[in-house]
């Protein structure tokens, strides 16, 4: 039986400048660059010890058009130690990385396809002489692609046995990416190709279960809080007449997460970094192998309530659990801590009174779930206020700020007053 077997990643992003990071740190930005090449580094060495046909690359290898040119010699030099093992790589150049911007005499080794720009050009893998599959593919140009490419995908007049397309293209919604190339599964469902193997939207999605699979792979190292959760690359095997076949391997030296500790009931500051391992190791897909850029939302009813909303804890705090950390080999990384606890009050207790904070606690529950008086509110500070930048700010709130705003005031005002 026919059949081939080959590594399917895109949206590499070497050489990521990582400026975007709200605790920014140079050393934290040079380990994330350097884990863009070593997330590559070991998909080339998967590629080898899963003795693969050949590697497909689906655009956007790197971050920007003035990429360097140590970039440029250290992704050839990867590529080279499959070549020399006589793996083929078949490539195109996304809108991050358009043909137009590549070093004009960058040699290629041998076995290794870069797709052209001007039309979709193919190029068939063989075997023992045989044909086995059809690649075909286009690069960007430039920047900025806005027709549709996948229109102008066609089979061979005697195609061989498997066919795979390649190209950086949105199909769907964008999201956060720029809507290029753009297209529908209907535009390429009745093409004949067996396997869609596309790049630029960075979130791994099978777009289409049945024939022909349609893949993005998602990049293999996420940059930022934009992009967290596991990341790799697609090791697929296409039996003729079959469906292909997908095994998903986790390439990611550094994992962007978002995660929540519940302090309710929690009096000890001291039990935080306990709180804050405990929480890393039960992220989904945890692997101690790999270090961990976090943002941590505090919640929950704790007497920790007032000394973790005083000003300048937090970062005090931040500093200390980051001191060090970027000297070990695999490293957790607090980006920013978000306190949303409650005191440690009962309020259906206080309600129950008939002093000062009973009283406080009704007249604000009046506002809520009111927002004409919340609207009325604002519009009399509004009047008070003499800076323009606050007046700005203040007609700017949308209704869920309005509220997180009202819900941080009103346990500001029973935690002092019940304290004292
Ligand atoms: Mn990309």
């Amino acid at each position: 039986m026919i059949t081939v077997k080959f590594i399917h990643t895109a949206d590499l992003h070497l050489d990521t400048p990582f400026k975007g990071l709200s605790n920014w740190n140079s050393d934290l930005a040079s380990k994330l660059k350097d884990a863009t090449f070593k997330s590559f580094r070991k998909i080339i060495d998967l590629c080898v010890k899963e003795k693969v046909d050949f590697l497909v690359i689906s655009g956007d290898i790197f971050d920007s058009d003035n990429k360097s040119l140590a970039a440029q010699l250290k992704f050839i030099s990867e590529l080279k130690r499959l070549s020399e093992r006589g793996i083929p790589t078949y490539f195109i150049c996304g809108n991050h990385d358009p043909l137009s911007t590549w070093l004009e005499d960058l040699q290629m080794p041998e076995n290794v396809f870069r797709f052209n720009s001007s039309e979709v050009e193919n190029v068939t893998y063989q075997k023992d002489n045989s044909p086995i599959a059809d690649i075909h593919g286009i690069s960007f140009q430039n920047k900025v692609v806005n027709q549709n490419l996948a229109r102008n995908y066609q089979l061979k007049s005697n195609p061989s046995p498997i066919s795979i397309a390649i190209l950086h293209g949105t199909i769907g919604i964008p999201g956060q990416h720029e809507n290029y190339a753009p297209f529908k599964v209907e535009d390429v469902s009745n093409k004949g190709f067996d396997y869609w193997a596309l790049g630029h939207i960075h979130k791994r999605q099978i777009v289409n279960e049945q024939t022909p699979k349609i893949v993005y792979p998602g990049n293999p190292q996420g940059r930022d809080f934009g992009e967290t959760g596991p990341k790799g690359c697609y090791i697929v095997e296409i039996n003729e007449n079959n469906i292909p076949k997908l095994k998903f391997e986790p390439t990611q030296l550094i994992s962007f997460e978002d995660v929540q500790i519940d302090l309710s009931g929690e009096d000890k500051i001291d039990k935080l970094p306990e709180r804050i391992e405990e929480v890393k190791t039960n992220i989904d897909g945890y692997d101690e192998n790999t270090s961990y850029c976090l943002r941590i939302t505090l919640k929950g009813r704790t007497s920790l309530h007032s000394l973790l909303n005083k000003q300048g804890e937090i970062d005090q705090l931040l500093e200390h659990f980051n001191e060090g950390q970027l000297n070990q080999t695999n490293f957790t990384w607090i980006d920013k801590i978000e306190v949303k606890t409650q005191p440690d009050i009962d309020i259906e207790r206080v309600k129950k009174g008939t002093d000062f904070p009973a009283e406080l606690l009704k007249t604000i529950e009046g506002y809520e779930n009111n927002p004409k008086r919340i609207e009325e509110l604002i519009k009399n500070v509004e009047e008070d206020l003499i800076s323009y930048q606050a007046k700005r700010e203040l007609a700017e709130l949308s209704e869920s700020e309005q509220k997180e705003i009202h819900e941080k005031a009103k346990w500001m005002l029973l935690d002092q007053l019940i304290k004292e």
